[in-house]
Formats: C-alpha cells, sequence, structure tokens
C-alpha cells in the first residue's frame, strides 16, 4: 500500500492575487486601489516599494500560463482586480478591464487550467474608500453590484468562485493594526461593523452565483486561520483549541454558518456590537459548496483552568521562516481543516492559500536550491495527508504562490513563489519546489 498518497479527484492547484502581480496600476482605464495610495505614503512598504509593475503579469499572463501548464498546474486561483473593472467602485464599467479577464480566462483555457476566482483580494478601489471605504453599508451595494457584474460577465467560463480573501487582514490589519492598507486605527466599534460589512459582501457574493452562476456553479469564502493546536492529543488540550478557534472566528464563520451572532460576542462587545439589519444574516448564512482556509501557521493551544484556553509563547529559537510571523507549524494544516469539519460541520475544505516566505538568493545556473521550501511543504501535506486519512473532507491544495510577488507590506523582499522572478528582468525560474510540487501534483502523493 502506498503512503502519503491522496484521494482521488484531489485538486492540487497554485494561488495568486492581482494586485500582486499584475502590475499595470494605472493602465487600460484602471482606478486606484486602496494598496495603490497607501504605497505611496512614506514609510508604509519595505523599500519603498509599489504595485506599479509587479509581475508585469498584465502584460505576460500568456507566458506565466505556458510555464504553469509545463509543470502541470490544472487549477488556479487568480483574482479579479475591482477598480480594473468598475474604476469608481461602481457605475461606470471600464470595457479594457472586462476584455484583459476574457483573454486570461480564454489563454487558461487553451492550457487547461480551470479558474477559481477570488472577487475580492483587497483592492478596493480608492474611490469607495473617499465615500468611507469598508465602514460604511453602501460599499455593501457597491460590492453587490460588481459580484452581479463579473459573476454575469464571467460566469459561462468560471464556475469556482470565492468571495472575499481573508476578512481578519481587511477588517483587523487594515483598520486597527493599520499594518496593511488603508492603515487606520479605528475604534472596536468601527472594526466590528467592518467585520459585517465583509460578510454581507461575502453573501452578496455567493447570492449572485446562485443568480446568474451555472447551475453546477460552486462558491465559498477564503478564511483566515492562525490554527489553534493542542499540545497534547488529550480531550481537555482538544477541547481547549476547538475553544480558541471559535473565538478567533466568532465575527466571521459563526455567523455565516450559525445564521446568527454569537450572545457572548454581542454581549462582549456591547456598545461597540455591529449595526445590523435583522434580515442581514438570510444573505450571510447563505450556503456555500466549501470553505476556503488560507493556513500559513498556528499557534500551540493547552487547558488552562476551568479548561480555558492558553496560548504557550514560543522559545527562542522555534523554527521559522523569513517571515516574523510565519512560523513553522505543519501541524496547523491538519488542525486548522479538523475545527472547521467538526465545529461548523463543513462538508468541502479547500486549502485555497499555503506557503512560506523566505528571502531567496537569486538562481544560479538556472538553478535554485530552496529546500526550505521544500521541506517546510512537505512537512504541512503530511500533516493534511493525515487529517484527509482520519475523514477530514479536504479537496483541494492551492499552493501560495506561483511567481514570487509583492507581498504586501514587506514589498518585494519576502519571496512565497515556487517560480522565482527577477523583477528588473522579469526573468522566471522555476525553483527547486516547483519542481517537486509538479511530482506531487502528477502523482497525487506527497514524493
Ligand atoms: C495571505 N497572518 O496573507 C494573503 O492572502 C496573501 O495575499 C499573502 O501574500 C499571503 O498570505 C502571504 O502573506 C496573510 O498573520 C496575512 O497569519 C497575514 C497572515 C496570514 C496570511
Amino acid at each position: 500500500m502506498p503512503s502519503l498518497v491522496f484521494p482521488n479527484k484531489f485538486v492540487w492547484g497554485v494561488a495568486m492575487a492581482a494586485p500582486q502581480i499584475e502590475g499595470a496600476s494605472f493602465t487600460d482605464g484602471k482606478g486606484p486601489s486602496i494598496w495603490d495610495t497607501f504605497a505611496r505614503k512614506p514609510k508604509k512598504i519595505r523599500n519603498g516599494d509599489n504595485l506599479d509593475i509587479a509581475c508585469d503579469h498584465y502584460h505576460r499572463f500568456r507566458d506565466d500560463f505556458e510555464l504553469m501548464a509545463k509543470l502541470g498546474v490544472k487549477h488556479y486561483r487568480l483574482s479579479i482586480a475591482w477598480p480594473r473593472i468598475l474604476p469608481e467602485g461602481r457605475g461606470s464599467i471600464n470595457q479594457a478591464g472586462l476584455d484583459y479577464y476574457h483573454s486570461v480566462l480564454d489563454a487558461l483555457q487553451d492550457h487547461g487550467i480551470t479558474p477559481w476566482v477570488t472577487m475580492f483580494h483587497w483592492d478596493l478601489p480608492q474611490a469607495l474608500e473617499d465615500e468611507g471605504g469598508w465602514r460604511v453599508r453602501s460599499t455593501v451595494d457597491a460590492f453587490a453590484e460588481y459580484a452581479d457584474l463579473i459573476v454575469k460577465t464571467f460566469g459561462d467560463r468560471v464556475k469556482n468562485w470565492i468571495t472575499l480573501n481573508e476578512i481578519f487582514c481587511i477588517a483587523t490589519l487594515g483598520h486597527e493594526v493599520g499594518s496593511k492598507a488603508p492603515g487606520t486605527h479605528e475604534d472596536p466599534a468601527v472594526i466590528n461593523q467592518i467585520y459585517h460589512h465583509a460578510i454581507l459582501c461575502h453573501g452578496h457574493g455567493v447570492r449572485a452565483v446562485r443568480e446568474h452562476g451555472q447551475r453546477d456553479s460552486r462558491v465559498g469564502l477564503a478564511e483566515i486561520t492562525v490554527a489553534p493546536i493542542p499540545v497534547t492529543d488529550t480531550p481537555r488540550d482538544i477541547a481547549a483549541a476547538r475553544k480558541a478557534f471559535i473565538a478567533s472566528q466568532i465575527r466571521v464563520l459563526d455567523p455565516i454558518y450559525r445564521g446568527r451572532y454569537a450572545t457572548s460576542y454581542l454581549n462582549e462587545a456591547g456598545r461597540a456590537a455591529p449595526k445590523f439589519h435583522r434580515n442581514d444574516f438570510d444573505l450571510i448564512s447563505l450556503p456555500t459548496d466549501f470553505l476556503g482556509l488560507n493556513i500559513y501557521t498556528g499557534s500551540f493551544v493547552r487547558a488552562g483552568k476551568h479548561g480555558r484556553p492558553e496560548t504557550l509563547p514560543l522559545p527562542k529559537g522555534y523554527p521559522s521562516s523569513d517571515c516574523s510571523w510565519l512560523k513553522f507549524m505543519p501541524q496547523a494544516l491538519h488542525w486548522g481543516p479538523r475545527h472547521a469539519a467538526e465545529i461548523y460541520k463543513v462538508k468541502a475544505i479547500y486549502i485555497t492559500e499555503n506557503g512560506v516566505g523566505y528571502d531567496d538568493p537569486a538562481p544560479v545556473d538556472g538553478e535554485l536550491f530552496d529546500l526550505h521550501r521544500r521541506d517546510y511543504l512537505r512537512n504541512y501535506l503530511c500533516e493534511l495527508q493525515r487529517a484527509i486519512a482520519l475523514g477530514v473532507p479536504v479537496k483541494g491544495y492551492f499552493l501560495w504562490s506561483f511567481l514570487d510577488n509583492f507581498e504586501w507590506e514587506d514589498g518585494y523582499t519576502s519571496r512565497f513563489g515556487i517560480v522565482h522572478n527577477d523583477f528588473p528582468t522579469q526573468q522566471r525560474t522555476p525553483k527547486l519546489s516547483a519542481h517537486w510540487y509538479a511530482r506531487v501534483m502528477a502523482e497525487n502523493r506527497i514524493v
């Protein structure tokens, strides 16, 4: 019996997002996004990098898809740039933007690559930010218009839709911590309201696919989890880790899967609780076809007094990537999906992102031995395989990322690609990890 095999029809893919690769930030009628604005503020992004050119994928997508096909990629998670389609966020449509994504989808079809399209990966049109952005409910109406438009336009060829990417990053990192665009520091009431508007947008994304998509179209959210890993596999620690998972998802997965806010959340938030209309939850909890989980790292949790979850501090020297937040925790890929499946009874889970950032050197003679990335991925996949063997319904895995790209506030220094990009020349070179992953995809097992 060969070990480390994945189920039949397991979906193997790679993931990227428009603002991180396309460049052409002001080309062919694209409107500015909040990230274009944020990148122009002093000291927000390492080395003063911006998104203007990125991987120049806007002009090079055909070559990039050819390289994907050569490596045997069959599924590709991409995102559509809202401000390329609706430069003002709503209203007048930029035909050149629609044409661009038609060409992208055609090229994918030519290479036999199935698209998985994220409607929103953080590039909010600046015009909407100027009217209040995520803080105001009118942005939800604008998103509904955008979602309707892209599903009507591309729904014949896109069967797999992802509504929003990582609401935590939009709300908490964008508006509370301020490390991501728009980079503000707002009160808890505003943050809670932003979460509420974001889950409403998710609901509109689901509604748009049901109303305008094909009958066999599928839709889900891509949610981030820093997965709570029980320190031991005793029932007490497992229960504590579950509690920690619920606490971290109280504003997102809880309302989406349970159709209401938890009383504990509303009580704790008190006057900072979000304002909502009673029927909002009809939209928010529309049934989805899958849950996407973006998993990079976790936390170690044990049961403290009265079973309360306690997160253990990491000792000095704990293995880490070159991104300080991304610690080596393969078990995150076991416990993340397992918690989601057990707690919210999710029937189909896709790992919509998993990968690791290192400051890789330049390739030498066309080779780059990123053995750290390869072994990181290999260890994580072993844990995923173990979860699947226990019955956790994980149906696919998208590696972040295909190309080295614009890593948000870390600029171009943090490289997540399995394909190296030399930014000055835009030369792509598959790393050792790409050749390894090609075999994993082809053989449907960990090699
Ligand atoms: C994700 N965390 O962001 C995003 O979806 C990608 O666009 C990004 O490039 C990738 O992961 C790598 O960073 C994350 O704090 C941001 O755990 C923060 C966290 C995780 C993922």
